[in-house]
């Protein structure tokens, strides 16, 4: 079914693209819910743009460790409305943050190219939702559920494992109609990782190329900057900015993050120096 949204940005130009997040959540950990009107989520949405984003992620289920659940019902009152208001005024590319089918479902028909599921499409009907609505999917490596991931960090080659999981849910994908060209994959930053296994994957990020879809990394603001910095979560900014720049200069096409100025100006600097080698 076609969305009458903007459609996503093609995922394979000679730049990282950025998505900026939007939190239609009243706990969100790193804005402590200052956007909970569709007019501050609107403003929020189009300071990102100006700032040079290239779509929106709007959630509206928080998945910070032990994050109250939230309904089917105010999970579609939090993000139908923002979507449509973005559509309405921004016309911009837009993802959904959400692991609900009937949000996947009503978010898509609001107008949303992209699902963008921590949960990689495993809740029952989350599959079919998707290939029916048409739009694109990113699927993300977790363990269990945010409430109970910090425990499951136990792994022998995390890559490995996260490179295995992550080409089972491509094939799942496929089998079930969701072409390649329709599918993004992210390694799940933080998400039943410790620091330490986080920062390798970030720095064997490269090895998840023959995943065969573009790659989508989210580290903004999260503990594994924190840790490398010392740093509390309002002073991460810089932090942030260079993990995403280790990230695309690793093949990360999409960056999924908060401060989208800082991360601009990062990959502008990134992408001046490649642009050099070809004058001399
Ligand atoms: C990620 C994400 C979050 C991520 C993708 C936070 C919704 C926690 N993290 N989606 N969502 N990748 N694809 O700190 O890393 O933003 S929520």
């Amino acid at each position: 079914m076609s969305h009458p949204g903007a459609p996503c940005p093609d995922w394979r130009v000679d730049r990282p693209l950025i998505m900026g997040i939007l939190n239609a959540t009243p706990d969100s950990f790193s804005d402590g819910g200052r956007w909970n009107t569709v007019d501050s989520a609107l403003a929020a949405a189009e300071a990102m743009l100006e700032a040079g984003a290239d779509l929106i992620d709007v959630g509206g289920e928080s998945t910070r460790p032990g994050a109250q659940p939230v309904s089917e019902d105010e999970e579609l009152a939090r993000v139908i409305p923002v979507i449509e208001a973005i559509g309405r005024h921004l016309d911009c590319p837009v993802s959904v943050d959400t692991s609900t089918p009937a949000v996947m479902t009503r978010a898509t028909e609001a107008g949303a190219c992209l699902i963008n599921d921590v949960r990689a499409l495993s809740r029952p009907g989350a599959i079919e939702a998707a290939v029916e609505s048409g739009a694109s999917v990113c699927v993300m490596h977790m363990r269990g559920e945010p409430s109970t991931m910090a425990a499951r960090t136990d792994y022998d080659d995390v890559v490995k494992e996260v490179v295995d999981f992550l080409a089972e849910r491509i094939a799942r994908l496929q089998r079930a109609g969701l072409g390649s060209d329709r599918v993004l994959a992210d390694p799940g930053f933080g998400f039943a990782k410790t620091t330490e296994q986080n920062f390798t994957l970030l720095r064997r990020l490269g090895e998840l190329d023959r995943l065969g879809v573009p790659l989508l990394v989210g580290m903004s603001r999260k503990r594994m900057i924190g840790d490398a910095t010392g740093q509390p979560v309002e002073r991460r900014i810089t932090g942030s900015a260079a993990a995403a720049l280790l990230a695309a200069e690793r093949g990360a096409r999409v960056l999924r993050v908060h401060d989208v100025g800082a991360t601009r100006d990062a990959i502008a600097v990134w992408q001046a120096t490649r642009a050099s080698g070809r004058t001399g």
